[in-house]
């Protein structure tokens, strides 16, 4: 695979672009792999990528129904921070952020991480008193976030409104610089460029429809539309999809999926420097590099898989965004869309062995996986190769729904859900 460098962009203005190579190939299937992983999303493609690099286990096939990139990856808002309140998530979360701040060097491609910050805004004393929880307990495990008056929160945001007479007045905000954006895009086209570079098989329009099992239950292999693979490690990492793959198993998981909605307005010159959420109001905002608003809601109140929400809750998201920002109200939306999310009781992930010999699975990330992918890619490559956990993702096995060992991340998530 030939590397990008300054003097590779270079070369190709002066040809026309004429010879920049194909991404990844369109392999021809094997018959069986060591490793098959199912969904090319950023979490699948990550832990195919860390299983060739840092395991040396290369024949590894990602199976995708779709195309590459086009579950919830390509749909989210790309906000990244690791401020959650339990020690298992400072562990996790700042795992990621550490792999994001080398990510663009490693995979030699450009995934566009820009550490803006991520301020969260407090409305009220219930806010105020839920973020400095989290800002004390994010600094005891060297985790950044800080406290902001509603004056410094102006000087680091200046769009934002902080008059007394607005109807969820500015009370005060947490901010972690550290936090910030990707390209999601690149985030999937850049691990599976890197994996298929290493020998990786990465496969699009291929329907995984069943698990097949061995005479001790063990796994064997995977039904797919383009007939049967075999393999004796199988990881699920299908996001919205996760129950439904899982049931081919005879595995029933502690998830509901849920649809979750972003838009995006007319691109406008560079005018909002960070990342904004506020949950009480059920809104986050952005500036995406292209220039347009980048804005998210809440998910829906009812389970579906149907990748479009309702109207209301992206009306009342606008709504909020008004309220925070009166300087948007004249700004037109272009489109809107809607990615399926899996939840999970306590709203951490589930990256684990599972009781079938053979078969794990990555799933839970409900709202929020976007900002750990490289982490949950990273852990969970080490988790099947090893069959065991890596120390960070040691707490987030199913048996906590039945043990009540939760990790119970509800209002981290800073997400209406
Ligand atoms: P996906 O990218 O969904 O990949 C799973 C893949 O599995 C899909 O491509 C699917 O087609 C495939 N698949 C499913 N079933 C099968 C099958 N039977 N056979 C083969 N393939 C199959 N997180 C953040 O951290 N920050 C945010 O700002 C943020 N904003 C969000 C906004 C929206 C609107 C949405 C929907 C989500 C948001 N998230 C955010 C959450 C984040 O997008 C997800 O947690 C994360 O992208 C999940 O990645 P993944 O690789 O596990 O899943
Ligand atoms: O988890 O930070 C997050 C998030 C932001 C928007 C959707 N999820």
């Amino acid at each position: 695979m030939r590397r990008f460098s300054g003097f590779a962009v270079a070369r190709e203005a002066m040809r026309a672009h004429k010879g920049w190579e194909k991404q990844w190939d369109n392999p021809e299937l094997k018959s069986s792999y060591d490793v098959i992983i199912i969904g090319a999303g950023g979490h699948g493609l990550a832990t195919a990528y860390y299983l060739a690099k840092e395991h040396g286990i290369t024949n590894v096939a990602v199976l995708e129904k779709g195309w590459l990139g086009g579950g919830n990856t390509g749909r989210n808002t790309t906000i990244i921070r690791s401020n959650y309140l339990f020690d298992e998530s400072a562990g996790l979360y700042n795992h990621a952020v550490k792999l994001w701040e080398g990510l663009s060097q490693d995979l030699n491609y450009n995934v566009m991480f820009s550490q803006r910050g991520v301020m969260m805004m407090a409305h009220n004393v219930h806010d105020v008193q839920v973020f400095k929880r989290h800002v004390h307990a994010n600094r005891l495990n060297g985790v950044d976030n800080e406290w902001l008056t509603p004056e410094q929160a102006k000087e680091y945001c200046p769009p934002l409104d902080i008059s007394k007479s607005a109807r969820y007045p500015v009370r005060g905000a947490a901010l972690q610089r550290k936090g910030g954006t990707a390209r999601h895009d690149a985030v999937a086209w850049g691990y599976a460029r890197a994996a298929a570079a290493r020998g990786v098989h990465i496969v699009q329009n291929c329907e995984v429809k069943g698990i097949r099992r061995g005479a001790s239950g063990e796994v064997t292999g995977v039904e797919t539309s383009r007939g049967f693979i075999g393999a004796k490690k199988v990881g699920v990492v299908a996001a919205g999809n996760t129950s439904h793959v899982m049931q081919m198993a005879d595995v029933q998981m502690p998830l509901e999926s849920y649809p979750l909605q972003a838009l995006v307005s007319e691109p406008v010159k560079p005018c909002f420097p960070c990342v904004v959420m506020s949950n009480t109001v059920h809104a986050y905002i952005s500036q995406s590099d292209k220039g347009e608003l980048v804005i998210g809601a809440g998910t829906d109140q009812y389970t579906s898989y149907s990748q479009t929400g309702g109207l209301h809750v992206i009306q009342h998201t606008l709504d909020a965004i008004c309220e925070i920002f009166p300087i948007f109200s004249r700004m037109k939306m272009l489109r809107s869309w809607g990615g399926i999310v899996d939840v999970t009781p306590d709203r951490s992930p589930i990256i684990a062995q599972t009781p079938v010999e053979g078969l794990y699975v990555n799933c839970g990330w409900g709202t929020g996986g976007f900002k750990a992918t490289p982490g949950s890619g990273h852990v969970f490559a080490h988790t099947i190769a090893n069959a065991a956990p890596h120390k960070f993702n040691e707490g987030y096995t199913m048996e906590r729904f039945t043990s009540g060992r939760l990790i119970d991340e509800a209002a981290a998530a800073a997400v209406s859900h």
